[in-house]
C-alpha cells in the first residue's frame, strides 16, 4: 500500500507482505460469510503472523464451511421426525440364531474375504482425552500379559482372518491380504504412522495398510463465528468420525477399493479391546441379508450407558441412531413392559458394515445435506478456554440414507469391551477391558479342554489367547486339551 494511501488509518503496524489491511479480496469474502472477526487483531500482528493468518484462512474451504455452519446451526430446534423403537423383527437376535446359521455365515464370509471383497476402515482420529493419554488410542496398552496395544490386537486379528480365509479356499497357500484403511486426524496421524512403522506393521504387509486423515472444521461461537485459537489461527477440531465419508471421497479411496475388487466395507472404532475386525460371521450375515448397511448391536446394560441407541424415524422410516449425548433421560430410562428391557435397548457399538456402492452414495448425500452435530465444548482461544461449538458428523449418520439397515446382535462379553476412561473410573477402563478379554479367552481354553492354575483370584485374572492362534475361540482343541495353563499368561502357538 502506497505511503499517501495510509493517511487516516490507525498507526500502521510493521509493514510486511501485507500492508495495514488484510488482502482486500480475502477480507471481502470473509465479510460475506460474517467471519471478518478473524482479522480483529491484524494491526497488532507482526508481518510473520499476518502471513500465518492469511495462509490459515487460505487453507479453509470457506463456501463449504459456511454451508455447514448455516445448515447445522439453522437446523437446531427443528424437531426431528418422532422416533420409535426399532421393530424387533429388524434385529437378528443371538437367541434366534442356530449353529447352522453361524456356520453358514462364517463360511460365506471367509469365501468373500478370500476373494478380496472385504476392506476394513478403522476410525482412529479420536483423541484419547478421556483416557488421559496423549497418544492415539490404538497405541494404548490395556495391561494384557502380552502387553499388546489395541492396534496390535486388531492387526493380528486381520492376519488370522486372512489366513483362515485362505485355508477355507481352493488355494490355501494363496493368502489374499485384507486392505486396512486407517483414518487418523491431525492429532493422531504422525504418532500412528510411526507406531506402525517402528513395529513393522505387526506382521502385516505395509502395502495392505493405507493411512488417511479426516478433515477438520473451525470451532464456532453460538452465533457461528470462527473462534480464534491464536491471533493468527482459527481454532479447529476433527470433523467427527463421520468425517470418514468426506475423507474417503476427497482422497478417492472408494475408487481405490473398487480397483481392488472390494464390495463390502467393515468400519469400526479403535477403542474396543474385543472388536472382531473383518468378522467373517458378520460379513456372511450381511451378504445373506442383501442389505446396504448393517451394525452390530448389544442390549443396553443400563440407562446411562454411553452408547447410541437405534431408533426408527417415523413408522416404517429408516433406522438411525440417537447418540447418548443427544438423548434425554426419559428416553434413556423408559422401559418396555412387555419385553422387560429398556424401550430403546439396541445399542450402537461402532461396528458397522456397508456395501461399497452404498458408501459412494451416502458420501455424496451427507456432503450435500451438510448437517453436522453440534457439540458444546470448552475451546482453547485467544480469550482462554471459551464455550464454543465443534461441528461433527457421526459414522452412523449414514443409516438415515440407507434403504435397508440390518442389526446383528452380539454378546457384549464376546465383542464389546470399550476402552474409554482412565483407570479408576467406574466404567469402560483399560482394566475392565483387560478383564473382559481374559475372562473370554479363559472360557475358550476351558471349553477346548484346557485347565487353569492361577496365583491371584481367578476373577481378577485369566489367560490371553493370541489372535494369531485363534480369532473367536476356534482351533484350540489340539493345543489345549488336557494341558494346564497358568493365569495370567498369553497362549500363542
Ligand atoms: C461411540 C459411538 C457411540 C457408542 C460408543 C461405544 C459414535 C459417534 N458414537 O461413542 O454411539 O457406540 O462409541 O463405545 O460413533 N473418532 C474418529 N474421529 C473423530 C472422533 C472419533 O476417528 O473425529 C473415532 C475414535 O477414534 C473412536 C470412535 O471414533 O475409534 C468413537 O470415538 P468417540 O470417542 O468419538 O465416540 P464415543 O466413545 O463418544
Amino acid at each position: 500500500m502506497k505511503e499517501e494511501m495510509m493517511v487516516g488509518l490507525s498507526a500502521p503496524g510493521p509493514v510486511g507482505r501485507w500492508g495495514a489491511a488484510p488482502p482486500q479480496a480475502m477480507l471481502e469474502r470473509m465479510k460475506d460469510y460474517g467471519q471478518e472477526g478473524a482479522f480483529a487483531l491484524w494491526d497488532d500482528l507482526s508481518p510473520e503472523d499476518r502471513e500465518l493468518l492469511v495462509r490459515d484462512i487460505e487453507s479453509l474451504d470457506l463456501s463449504r464451511i459456511d454451508r455447514i455452519i448455516r445448515r447445522s446451526l439453522g437446523s437446531q430446534g427443528i424437531p426431528l421426525p418422532a422416533v420409535e423403537p426399532v421393530p424387533e423383527s429388524s434385529v437378528s437376535k443371538v437367541e434366534d440364531r442356530s449353529a447352522e446359521d453361524k456356520e453358514r455365515w462364517w463360511k460365506k464370509g471367509l469365501k468373500a474375504i478370500s476373494e478380496g471383497k472385504l476392506a476394513v476402515v478403522l476410525l482412529a482420529g479420536g483423541q484419547g482425552t478421556r483416557l488421559g493419554s496423549s497418544d492415539p488410542k490404538g497405541c494404548f496398552n490395556i495391561g494384557l500379559p502380552s502387553g499388546k496395544s489395541l492396534f496390535q490386537l486388531q492387526a493380528e486379528r486381520i492376519l488370522c482372518v486372512q489366513k483362515l480365509a485362505a485355508q477355507s479356499s481352493e488355494s490355501p497357500s494363496n493368502t489374499v491380504p485384507i486392505h486396512w484403511y486407517i483414518m487418523t486426524s491431525p492429532f493422531t496421524d504422525a504418532a500412528t504412522a510411526k507406531f506402525f512403522e517402528t513395529r513393522r506393521y505387526f506382521g502385516l504387509d505395509p502395502d495392505q495398510v493405507t493411512f488417511f486423515q479426516q478433515g477438520t472444521l473451525p470451532c464456532v461461537s453460538a452465533d457461528g463465528r470462527f473462534i480464534m485459537e491464536t491471533a493468527y489461527r482459527v481454532a479447529k477440531a476433527p470433523d467427527g468420525n463421520g468425517g470418514v465419508y468426506a475423507a474417503l471421497k476427497s482422497k478417492k479411496l472408494m475408487e481405490d477399493m473398487a480397483a481392488r475388487g472390494v464390495k463390502y466395507v467393515d468400519c469400526y472404532g479403535v477403542d474396543n479391546a474385543l472388536v472382531r475386525v473383518a468378522d467373517p460371521t458378520f460379513l456372511g450375515y450381511f451378504i445373506d441379508m442383501g442389505a446396504s448397511s448393517a451394525a452390530k448391536v448389544v442390549r443396553k446394560a443400563y440407562p446411562q450407558e454411553n452408547v447410541g441407541v437405534f431408533v426408527q424415524r417415523g413408522r416404517g422410516g429408516p433406522l438411525s441412531v440417537v447418540e447418548y449425548s443427544e438423548m434425554d433421560s426419559a428416553m434413556a430410562t423408559e422401559m418396555n413392559q412387555s419385553t422387560g428391557r429398556l424401550r430403546y435397548c439396541w445399542s450402537n457399538i461402532c461396528l458397522h458394515m456397508f456395501t461399497l456402492d452404498f458408501l459412494n452414495q451416502v458420501a455424496n448425500s451427507l456432503e450435500k445435506d451438510s448437517v453436522y452435530h453440534l457439540a458444546e465444548k470448552k475451546i482453547p482461544s485467544i480469550h482462554g478456554f471459551t464455550t464454543g461449538l465443534k461441528l461433527e458428523q457421526f459414522i452412523f449418520d449414514a443409516f438415515t440414507y440407507s434403504p435397508s439397515t440390518a442389526l446383528f446382535e452380539v454378546m457384549r462379553e464376546e465383542e464389546f469391551a470399550p476402552v474409554k476412561n482412565a483407570s479408576g473410573a467406574t466404567y469402560d477402563t483399560p482394566d475392565s477391558a483387560k478383564l473382559m478379554l481374559l475372562r473370554l479367552h479363559s472360557r475358550w481354553v476351558v471349553a477346548a479342554g484346557g485347565f487353569l492354575t492361577h496365583s491371584v483370584p481367578l476373577y481378577m485374572t485369566g489367560v490371553e489367547v493370541s489372535p494369531l492362534s485363534s480369532y473367536a475361540g476356534e482351533n484350540l482343541e489340539a493345543i489345549c486339551r488336557g494341558r494346564t495353563f497358568h493365569a495370567p499368561s498369553e497362549i500363542s502357538f
